[in-house]
């Protein structure tokens, strides 16, 4: 038996912004609801590459240059493996949901401001992989962030930092399949709206072929 393929769903947001929180949600409940789904993660720490970025991010300061980092969150998304999987759940009928994606690649690097390292460019370096059927960016201003959990333990968790990453991520948004969500409501009431959302989407996804992005 055939079967249309799964949706693939990607969460962006500012640090804190409650992407984890979401993810969680929306594969819980859409499993609850017969409708197949899992959840993937980027960093994923636990890669070659992850514990890199782990160290680069647990550090106040100094390591790896602008370029280094930007290519290894990059490569930490290219793992074959990781890529491989994503496409095979896909294919299954599966729902991904995706913690990060290569829209926080670009926005966290040009948010540094480094020269040489244009939006073009930060972006050429994920080509190749899918793109997703859906975008929530969770939109949340910088300091209702800051008021959550742990926040500051980071390298790139600094207010003014966060603010500049949010206007890189609001120059990014395309219309076409990005959704911003007011992520200063509840838990509750913003898994709502997005199981909504994404509930139609699996209905009407039928034989939508996968791009790359
Ligand atoms: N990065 C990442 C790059 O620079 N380049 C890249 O290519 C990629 C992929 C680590 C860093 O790496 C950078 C971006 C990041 O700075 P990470 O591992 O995803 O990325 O970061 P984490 O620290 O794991 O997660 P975040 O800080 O982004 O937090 P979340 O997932 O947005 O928020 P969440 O769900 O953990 O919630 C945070 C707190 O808020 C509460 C939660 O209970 C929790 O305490 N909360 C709410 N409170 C009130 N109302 C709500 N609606 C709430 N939702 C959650
Ligand atoms: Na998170």
């Amino acid at each position: 038996m055939t079967h249309a393929r799964g949706v693939l769903v990607v969460f962006e947001g500012v640090d804190r912004s409650g992407k984890s929180t979401q993810v969680a949600q929306l594969v819980s409940r859409l499993n609850a609801l017969g409708h197949r789904s899992s959840a993937y993660r980027f960093p994923d720490r636990q890669t070659e590459t992850g514990k890199l970025i782990d160290a680069y991010l647990s550090a106040s300061g100094g390591g790896l240059d602008d370029r280094t980092i930007h290519l290894l969150f990059a490569a930490n998304r290219f793992v074959a493996e990781a890529m491989r999987s994503l496409r095979n759940s896909l294919m299954q009928g599966e729902t991904v949901v995706v913690d990060r994606y290569a829209f926080s690649g670009v926005a966290y690097t040009l948010a540094k401001g480094a020269q040489g390292l244009d939006k073009d460019w930060c972006k050429s370096v994920d080509a190749g992989i899918l793109k997703p059927d859906i975008v929530f960016f969770l939109d949340i201003p910088t300091q209702d962030a800051s008021q959550r959990g742990d926040y500051g333990l980071e390298r790139y968790e600094k207010l003014e930092f966060q603010e500049k990453v949010r206007t890189c991520f609001l120059d990014l948004v395309d219309k076409s399949n990005w959704k911003i969500m007011d992520a200063r409501q509840t838990k509750e009431a913003l898994s709502d709206e997005i199981l909504g959302i994404t509930t139609t989407m699996i209905q009407e996804n039928g034989d939508k072929p996968l791009l790359p992005l």
